[in-house]
C-alpha cells in the first residue's frame, strides 16, 4: 500500500490490535503501537521520506556496516535502497535486498539480506539474515538502529549495562566502563556498548513503561541521544524533538566485525516488548 509519500508501506497487525509500518524502503519500521493503541517509536515530524535518504526515527538497517566500521559511507547501504517484499501474512513480512551493480561499486561483495517483521500483542520481532552469495568472504558490522519515544529525555534511563566496557563515539572511542545502574541524559551522549548483557530497557518513569530490548546475534550495543547542538545540525530532526528520542542500537560494532564465508548466513534478531510499572 502505497500512503501520501508515494513509497510502498506494509502495514502489520495482531488479534489484539497492535500495528506496525515497514517501508521497503529500507525495510524501516517507521511504527510499533501496542493494543492500546500508543506508539512505542520515535520519528521525526521532519523526517524525508525520498530515498535514497533514510528515514529519521524508527529503525533504520545500518547494514553491511554500523557507523563508520567499515569502508563505507556512515551506517552502510540498506537503509538507502529498495527492498521487495518475499513473504509475509497479516502480522509478519519478508523483505529481502539483493545486491545491485550500484552496491557491488561500493562493496564488492554479493549478499542477500532478508529483514523479518513480526507483530505479537506486546511485542515486535526483526530479524536479519544476510547469505554471502558470493564466492570471496567479507566482513560486516551492523546494527538495528532503533529510536525509542520517551515522554521526555529527562524521565528516561537505560538500565542493564553496569559494569560494562564502552567506546565513547564524542572522546574519539575511548574505552570506559559504565559506572551506573543507569545512564541518563543531560547531554549528548554516544557509545558502544561492547559484550553487553542481551536484555536491556528504556525506562520511561514519565509514562511507567520501560521498553524491553532482547537481542540475540548482536554483541554491542548503541546507546545514543544527539542532544541540542547535533539535533539541530540535522534538518531532518525535528525541533526540540531530541527530548522525545532514545536510541538503544543492538549491534556489531565494536567488537569487531562478523567474517561471513562464502554460501553462509549471518542471522541476528532483536525483540522489543513492553513493560508497564
Ligand atoms: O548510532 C549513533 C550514531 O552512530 C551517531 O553517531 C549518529 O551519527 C547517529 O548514529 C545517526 O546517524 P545518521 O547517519 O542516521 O544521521
Amino acid at each position: 500500500m502505497d500512503d501520501n509519500t508515494g513509497l510502498q508501506k506494509i502495514t502489520l497487525r495482531a488479534p489484539s490490535g497492535s500495528t506496525a509500518e515497514v517501508y521497503c524502503h529500507g525495510a524501516h519500521v517507521t511504527s510499533w503501537k501496542t493494543t492500546s493503541g500508543e506508539e512505542m517509536l520515535f520519528l521525526s515530524n521532519k523526517a524525508v521520506f525520498k530515498p535514497p535518504k533514510a528515514i529519521r526515527g524508527g529503525i533504520p538497517v545500518c547494514f553491511p556496516q554500523f557507523g563508520g566500521f567499515g569502508p563505507l559511507a556512515q551506517h552502510g547501504f540498506a537503509r538507502n535502497s529498495e527492498f521487495t517484499v518475499v513473504d509475509g501474512g497479516s502480522s509478519s513480512v519478508t523483505l529481502s535486498l539483493q545486491t545491485n551493480e550500484d552496491h557491488l561499486k561500493l562493496f564488492p561483495h554479493p549478499f542477500e539480506l532478508l529483514v523479518t517483521v513480526s507483530i505479537g500483542d506486546e511485542e515486535l520481532e526483526q530479524t536479519l539474515e544476510a547469505k554471502n552469495t558470493g564466492d570471496k568472504p567479507f566482513e560486516l558490522t551492523a546494527a538495528l538502529h532503533t529510536y525509542i519515544a520517551v515522554s521526555s529525555i529527562d524521565k528516561a534511563h537505560v538500565v542493564g549495562l553496569k559494569g560494562v566496557e564502552y567506546m565513547d563515539s564524542l572522546q574519539d572511542k575511548k574505552r570506559l566502563k559504565e559506572g551506573g545502574d543507569s545512564i541518563t541524559f543531560t547531554d549528548e551522549l554516544d557509545r558502544i556498548y561492547l559484550q553487553t548483557p542481551d536484555v536491556l530497557e528504556v525506562v520511561d518513569e514519565g509514562k511507567n513503561r520501560a521498553i524491553q530490548v532482547e537481542k540475540e546475534g548482536f554483541p554491542d550495543a548503541v546507546v545514543w541521544n544527539p542532544w541540542i547542538q547535533k539535533a539541530a545540525g540535522m534538518a531532518d530532526f525535528g525541533d526540540d524533538q531530541y527530548k522525545e528520542m532514545v536510541c538503544l542500537e543492538p549491534a556489531v560494532a565494536g567488537s569487531g566485525p562478523v567474517t561471513l564465508e562464502p554460501g553462509k548466513t549471518w542471522k541476528a534478531k532483536q525483540t522489543l516488548s513492553l513493560r508497564h510499572f
